[in-house]
């Protein structure tokens, strides 16, 4: 396994194997085998594009020649930030073949985030559109290049100036193409990004073995096969959209991806009605948008079957929406790019999909629901989620420093949420001890945004937290402490954003103030502040 990464224990390993869950087949062979099985059906679509699965094969091993070309090798480390396009795919799937490992990037991060996952991954290559959203990529690439010495190249889909692009790079493979020994499956395939807690984002390594369970796992859950239409709404970057089962699931299933360059109702809803979409994941805050503008979009939605929201709480009454007024099954999905999955299903009676956050993909999933010492609550008591199991990590990449804080000495993955188990094994998320702020779906860590206000030479002291926003959950409130001359919100502001921070990161509410509560023992009482927010924007 690629050094730095935690492996399961051997037992625990050869279990996983025995049970079937762990079948040693990679995800470059994976596609391969796709291919001669789906060979002409459409695998992606994305503006005009359409691909193959053949297709998407082809370019999935020109360009892991060409990668290797330019002296890309196996286990190398690449930075990917690509939007929803087919790209997106034949790159992941290139890497995948040379055994190199992709570090998956969302499209909202900037220059400090780039930055900081080169570094920290020791990444050669950095793979980019040239432009999406308004936002020209290219740019970053100069700074990461700047700021990353491993950094070999930057490869870009559209135009390059400057640097490689990925149009140049296929390569043909005919008699004298370079070979590489075949990927292990028990290696990592690909790092996920943590929403967690601390002051710079972990890297959580994903192998062959483990992630490919998860997908063809959650396939079947799902329920999906060769008609499934899967709009991919949300970033594919990131663990719900490519995995749950997302695009990765589909493809397993030899349906159809349909890249969607934006989630907003004006760009996915004509693409629902033209290429009569099935099934497509959402965050609530998208959710919510969707309903109401599903009334009186003038698109046909029918082909809808299933919506699948996760990533942070839907709210029951919202969630009793969804059937009435889309016309589609709800589906709620509890997870985390450490692993652990939980769905409700379509078999259950339709309460559990109204009222809960599912329950875990695998009967080898075990679940802990412990109090603050560590010992397990009374059933249907709540309690932080303690799991371990066939696809949740046992370690960060690199992550000693916070091995004791996320696991326990036995293994366990400590999710930070609270929950309470249901006699049927569904659990429903009623709180969270981490300290992140969940703007619908996106985590922001106040560790992180707190040292990056610390940098400020106005700032003596800062505590972030999260306010209760009834349409995307929280909001994320700064509570700055300032030396004197005391900084304006503003400044601070447009300081975070100079730093190079992702701008759902930046705090929606910055309050500048005369002391911070304290606790028993003198830390920043959070808790505190928290409700002195509660009680400012509940007065008249
Ligand atoms: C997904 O993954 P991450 O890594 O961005 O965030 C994980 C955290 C969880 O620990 C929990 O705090 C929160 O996001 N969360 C939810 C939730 N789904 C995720 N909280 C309440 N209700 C839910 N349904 O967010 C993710 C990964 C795979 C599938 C789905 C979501």
């Amino acid at each position: 396994m690629l050094e730095h990464c935690t492996p399961w224990p051997e037992e625990a390993a050869a279990r996983y194997r025995a049970a079937g869950y762990w079948t040693g087949e990679t995800f470059g062979a994976l596609l391969g085998r796709l291919a001669a099985e789906h060979g002409d059906r459409t695998a992606v679509v994305s503006g005009d594009d359409r691909w193959s699965y053949r297709e998407l094969d082809e370019r999935a091993t020109r360009l892991a020649a060409g990668l290797h070309r330019i002296g890309v090798r196996p286990r190398d480390r690449v930075v990917v930030q690509l939007p929803n396009v087919a790209e997106f795919l034949e790159t992941a799937f290139a890497l995948f073949r040379l055994g190199a490992i992709p570090v998956f990037s969302l499209p909202a991060h900037r220059a400090n985030e780039v930055v900081h996952l080169c570094r920290h991954a020791e990444a050669v290559a950095y793979v980019i559109a040239d432009r999406h959203g308004g936002f020209d990529y290219r740019g970053l690439a100069r700074a990461a290049l700047k700021e990353a010495p491993s950094l070999r190249h930057v490869l870009v889909a559209g135009d390059a100036a400057e640097f490689t692009p990925l149009d140049g790079l296929r390569t043909a493979v005919d008699g004298d193409a370079p070979s590489w020994p075949e990927a292990d499956p028990s290696d990592v395939a690909l790092f996920q990004l943590s929403g967690g807690t601390t002051g710079t984002p972990k890297l959580i390594p994903r192998t062959h073995d483990d992630y490919l369970y998860s997908v063809r796992a959650s396939a079947e859950i799902c329920g999906l096969d060769a008609s499934t239409v899967y709009l991919a709404a949300l970033p594919v970057a990131h663990n719900f959209p490519m995995s749950s089962p997302g695009v990765f699931g589909v493809l397993h299933a030899g349906g159809r991806v349909v890249m969607a360059p934006q989630p907003a109702p004006s760009a996915a809803f004509p693409l629902i009605e033209s290429e009569r979409v099935t099934l497509t994941a959402l965050v609530p805050p998208l959710a919510l948008l969707w309903m109401e503008n599903a009334a009186r979009t003038p698109h046909d939605l029918s082909s809808l079957r299933v919506l699948q929201v996760g990533g942070a709480r839907l709210s029951d009454e919202a969630a009793g929406r969804v059937h009435p007024v889309l016309g589609c099954t709800l589906q709620q999905v509890f997870g985390m790019a450490e692993g652990l999955v939980c769905y409700t299903r379509a078999d259950e009676p339709e309460g559990y999909a109204l009222q809960t956050q599912g329950r875990p993909i695998s009967e080898a999933d075990e679940i802990r629901v412990v109090d603050e010492n560590g010992e397990e609550v009374l059933p249907g008591e709540p309690g932080e989620l303690l799991t371990r199991g066939p696809y949740t990590i046992r370690g960060y990449y690199k992550g000693e420093e916070h091995a004791a804080s996320a696991f326990t000495p036995d293994g366990f993955y400590r999710t930070g949420d609270v929950v309470r188990r249901l006699p049927s094994g569904h659990l429903i998320v009623t709180g969270r001890e981490k300290d992140l702020i969940n703007r619908g779906g996106e985590k922001v860590s106040a560790e992180e945004v707190e040292n990056h206000l610390l940098a400020h030479p106005g700032v003596r002291d800062a505590a972030v937290v999260g306010v209760p926003d009834a349409f995307i959950g929280e909001r994320s409130c700064a509570f700055v402490l300032p030396r004197d001359p005391a900084p304006a919100a503003a400044e601070l502001r447009a300081f975070l954003r100079e730093r190079g921070l992702a701008a759902y990161k930046i705090p929606d509410l910055m309050h500048i103030v005369g002391e911070f509560p304290v606790t028993g023992v003198g830390k920043i009482s959070k808790r505190d502040l928290r409700r002195a927010l509660a009680q400012t924007l509940t007065r008249p």
